[in-house]
C-alpha cells in the first residue's frame, strides 16, 4: 500500500509515475513532523534495521551514521564521509514496524539514521516543499517491489554491455585501444568493450574527436564492431567556451546555458577550463543538449557514460578572482598558525564550494529557481536528456548509459557506476554492500570500477574484485591517470583472470535473465540475505554476502591474504566451488556457518535447494555465447527454473508467458515454453 503526503509545494523531479490521491497531512504516520525545523522524526527499537539510500558509504544497515542526499563530487569514499555521487532518499524501515519511505524533494536531506541518537531517526529538510511517499507491505521485498512500482520500470541495458569492459583514464589514441583488444584475443580474453576518456575528446570539448588521436573516428568504430568491440565514449557536463563551437554557440544562440543572478551565464572551471553548464533542467535546453549525442550516434557509437555531472566545479570565475586578490595579502607576510591554515583553505576550498552552488539559476517550466534547490536533479536531468534522445533517434535500439551523479528517477534512463573509488580492499567491501542498497532505488544497471580508480592495484586485489564483480551488471576495469596500469595485460596470472572471466561469459544466461526479471517485476538483482530469509535473524546480520537473483548467494573474500572465509547459510546449500567453467566441484552444507577455504583462483558459489542454475558454454564476445545452448547446475530431487531470453538489443521484450520454464524431475531436465 502506497500513500503520498504533499508538504507545501515541490518542485517537480519527475521521480514518480504512478498518479496516487494525497493523505490529509495529521494523519502522517509513524513520525512526528516539526514544520518548523522541516524535520521528520521516529524513535527505534533497539532492534530495528534501516536499508536503502543507494549511493552511500558504510554497510547494509544504515544505521548508525549521518547521510545526506547532497550530489557530490568527492573522491575520497571514507567512512567518515556523508555524501557520495547519488541522492537516494528511499529508506526501508525493518523493526517492530516496517515501511519504506520515500522523500521526493531535489534538495538536500540530511538523514541521522541513529547517528545523533542511536534510538532516534531524525530527517530535515532545507525547507518542507516535498512529497513524500510511505510504502507498507508484508515483506521488505514487496515494500521494494511497490517503491519500485511507483517510481517505474528500471533502465535496460543491451545484452552486450554484460560483457567485460575495459577502461582507463585514458587511452590516448587509436592504437592504444588496438592494443588492447589485440592483447584479449591472443590470450582468449573476453572483452565486449573498451571505454574512451575524456581524451579523446578535442581539448575536452563535447561531441568533439581528437583527430590527431583518432585520424578517421567513424571507420575505427566500424574497426571495433567487426571485432564485435564497442567504444564507449565519456560526456561531460561543462560546454567548453570557445568561439567557434559550435556546441558552445549553438547554447548562446538559444540561451541554454544556467545564468547568474544577473542573466549572463554563469562561468566555471573544469577540464576545458572555462565552461557553461547547458540548462539540463530547462526542456528545450536538455531537448538540444540531448540530439548533440547525435554526433557520435551517427558514427556507430551505441554507447555513453556521462561523468562531471553533480556538476563537478573545480572554480568558479568569481571565486578564482576573489582568491588570487585575497592572496596576495598573505604574500610578504610572517605566516602564523592562523594566517596560515586560512591561506592554505583559501585554495582548498575553490572546489565545489556550496557558495558556487548559490550562484546559478535554472529555468524550469518558466520559473528562474536557484541551483542548489534543485541540486540533485542536474545529473539525472543530463541523463534523461540523452535517454530521451535516443528514444527519439534510435528508438528501436538499446543504447548503453550510464552516470556518475543521479537521483532517483534517472534509473529508468540509464544505470550508474559507483565513481572514483580506490584500490582498496575496504573498496571491495564497500561495493559488496552498497550493491543491494543501489537495487531498491531502482538503479540495476550499475558496478563500480573493479581493481579500483585510485591508487595502485595488486594482483591479489585485482583478483579478488574481479571475483565479485563477475556477479555485478557493470563489469568494467576503470583506472586513474597516474596509477598503476591495471589492464589485465600487467599481472601474471593470466589463466586466472581468463578463468574468471569465462566464468563471467558462462553465467551469462542467468545474470542476464534475473537481470531482465528484476526489472520487468521491478525486484531486485542483488539482494541482502534477508530479504529473502525474511525472519532469520542471524541473516540480518550478515553484511558481506548477496543473493544474486532467486538460485544464488555468493559470499565474496574481500581481506588481503584471507584464504577462505565463514560463511553463514540460511538453510542447507549445495557449493559449487569452480576455478573454470569446466573444473567444478560440489558440496552440500548445512544450515549454519561454515569455514570455507578460497583461494585466489576459486570462485564459490551457493545453489539454493530446489533452484537451477543455467550456464553456457562461454565465449570471447556476447556474439559468441550461445544463450540457447545451456546446462544446468540443480540442487534437490525437484528443482525449477524461469528463463527470461531475449535477442537482447531491440527492446521486444520478452512476455512473462513466454518466459521458458525448466525443470528438473526424475533426474531429467525438462524445458518448455
Ligand atoms: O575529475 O574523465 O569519475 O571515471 O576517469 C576526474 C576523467 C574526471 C572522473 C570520473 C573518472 C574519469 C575522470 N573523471
Amino acid at each position: 500500500m502506497i500513500r503520498k503526503y504533499v508538504f507545501g509545494k515541490m518542485i517537480e523531479t519527475e521521480a514518480v509515475v504512478l498518479q496516487i490521491q494525497d493523505e490529509q497531512l495529521s494523519q502522517f504516520p509513524f513520525f512526528s513532523t516539526d514544520e518548523k525545523s522541516f524535520s521528520l522524526k521516529l524513535e527505534m527499537s533497539d532492534n530495528d534495521k534501516v536499508y536503502g539510500l543507494g549511493e552511500a558509504v558504510r554497510g547494509i544497515n544504515k544505521r548508525g551514521w549521518l547521510y545526506k542526499s547532497k550530489c557530490s563530487d568527492d573522491p575520497s569514499h571514507t567512512e567518515d564521509k556523508n555524501s557520495l555521487y547519488g541522492a537516494h532518499n528511499f529508506i526501508l524501515l525493518d523493526g517492530e514496524v516496517k515501511f519504506g519511505l520515500f522523500i521526493d524533494y531535489p534538495g538536500m536531506i540530511t538523514f541521522d539514521v541513529g547517528y545523533s541518537s542511536y534510538r532516534e531517526l531524525k530527517i530535515t529538510l532545507e525547507d518542507f516543499n516535498c512529497e513524500i511517499y510511505v510504502i507498507e507491505g508484508e515483506s521488505k521485498l514487496q515494500i521494494v517491489k511497490e517503491f519500485r512500482r511507483l517510481i517505474g520500470t528500471s533502465y535496460i541495458a543491451p545484452r552486450w554491455a554484460f560483457g567485460y569492459g575495459q577502461s582507463r583514464w585514458s587511452y590516448m589514441n587509436a592504437d592504444e585501444v588496438r592494443a588492447i583488444v589485440s592483447f584479449h584475443k591472443e590470450n582468449q580474453l573476453p572483452l565486449d568493450s573498451v571505454y574512451l576518456d575524456i581524451d579523446y575528446m578535442e581539448r575536452y570539448k563535447d561531441f568533439t574527436i581528437n583527430q590527431d588521436a583518432f585520424p578517421d573516428f567513424q571507420e575505427f568504430v566500424h574497426e571495433m564492431k567487426e571485432q564485435n568491440i564497442h567504444l564507449i565514449p565519456i560526456i561531460d557536463a561543462g560546454v567548453k567556451i570557445e568561439d567557434g563551437y559550435d556546441i558552445y554557440e549553438e547554447g548562446i544562440r538559444h540561451d541554454y546555458f544556467c545564468k547568474k543572478e544577473n542573466g549572463e551565464p554563469f562561468v566555471a572551471g573544469v577540464w576545458p577550463g572555462r565552461v557553461h553548464f547547458p540548462d539540463m533542467l530547462h526542456k528545450d535546453a536538455r531537448k538540444w543538449f540531448g540530439r548533440s549525442y547525435h554526433f557520435l550516434l551517427e558514427k556507430g557509437i551505441d554507447g555513453f557514460w556521462n561523468d562531471m555531472n553533480e556538476p563537478a566545479i573545480f572554480y568558479s570565475e568569481e571565486r578564482l578572482q576573489q582568491v588570487f586578490l585575497q592572496i596576495q595579502n598573505y604574500s610578504n607576510q610572517n605566516l602564523d598558525i592562523q594566517s596560515f591554515f586560512s591561506f592554505k583553505n583559501l585554495v582548498e576550498t575553490i572546489n565545489n564550494n556550496p557558495e558556487d552552488y548559490k550562484a546559478f539559476f535554472h529555468e524550469m517550466n518558466g520559473e528562474r529557481i536557484r541551483h542548489d534547490q534543485v541540486h540533485n536533479l542536474y545529473g539525472y536531468m543530463m541523463t534523461r536528456a540523452a535517454g530521451e534522445a535516443f528514444l527519439e533517434l534510435q528508438p528501436e535500439k538499446r543504447i548503453l548509459l550510464f552516470s556518475r551523479a543521479s537521483y532517483i528517477g534517472m534509473h529508468r534512463y540509464g544505470g550508474i557506476w559507483t565513481g572514483d573509488n580506490m584500490s582498496w580492499w575496504s573498496h571491495l567491501k564497500l561495493n559488496i554492500q552498497m550493491m543491494p542498497s543501489l537495487n531498491m532505488c531502482g538503479f540495476l544497471y550499475s558496478g563500480a570500477d573493479i581493481g579500483g580508480f585510485g591508487g595502485n592495484v595488486t594482483e591479489d586485489l585485482m583478483l579478488r574484485w574481479l571475483a565479485f564483480g563477475i556477479f555485478t551488471p557493470l563489469l568494467r576495469n576503470h583506472s586513474a591517470m597516474g596509477t598503476r596500469k591495471q589492464e589485465l595485460s600487467e599481472f601474471e596470472k593470466l589463466p586466472v583472470f581468463r578463468n574468471l572471466l569465462q566464468i563471467r561469459y558462462g553465467l551469462l544466461p542467468y545474470i542476464y535473465s534475473e537481470y531482465m526479471k528484476s526489472v520487468l517485476n521491478h525486484e531486485m538483482y542483488m539482494l541482502p540475505l534477508s530479504f529473502v530469509y525474511e525472519h532469520d535473524e542471524r541473516a540480518a546480520q550478515v553484511e558481506d554476502q548477496l543473493m544474486i537473483g532467486e538460485s544464488i548467494m555468493i559470499a565474496p573474500v574481500y581481506e588481503q591474504n584471507a584464504r577462505g572465509r565463514y560463511v553463514y547459510l540460511p538453510e542447507t546449500m549445495k557449493l559449487i566451488r569452480m576455478k573454470s567453467l569446466l573444473d567444478k566441484q560440489y558440496q552440500v552444507l548445512e544450515q549454519g556457518v561454515h569455514y570455507l577455504e578460497c583461494e585466489l583462483d576459486e570462485i564459490l558459489i551457493f545453489l539454493r535447494p530446489g533452484k537451477i542454475l543455467p550456464l553456457s558454454k562461454g565465449g570471447m564476445n556476447m556474439e559468441e555465447v550461445d544463450f540457447n545452448d545451456l546446462s544446468f547446475e540443480v540442487f534437490g530431487d525437484r528443482a525449477y527454473y524461469k528463463l527470461y531470453q531475449d535477442d537482447g538489443i531491440s527492446k521486444q521484450y520478452q512476455a512473462k508467458e513466454e518466459w521458458k520454464n525448466i525443470v528438473y524431475e526424475n533426474a531429467v531436465i525438462i524445458t518448455e515454453k
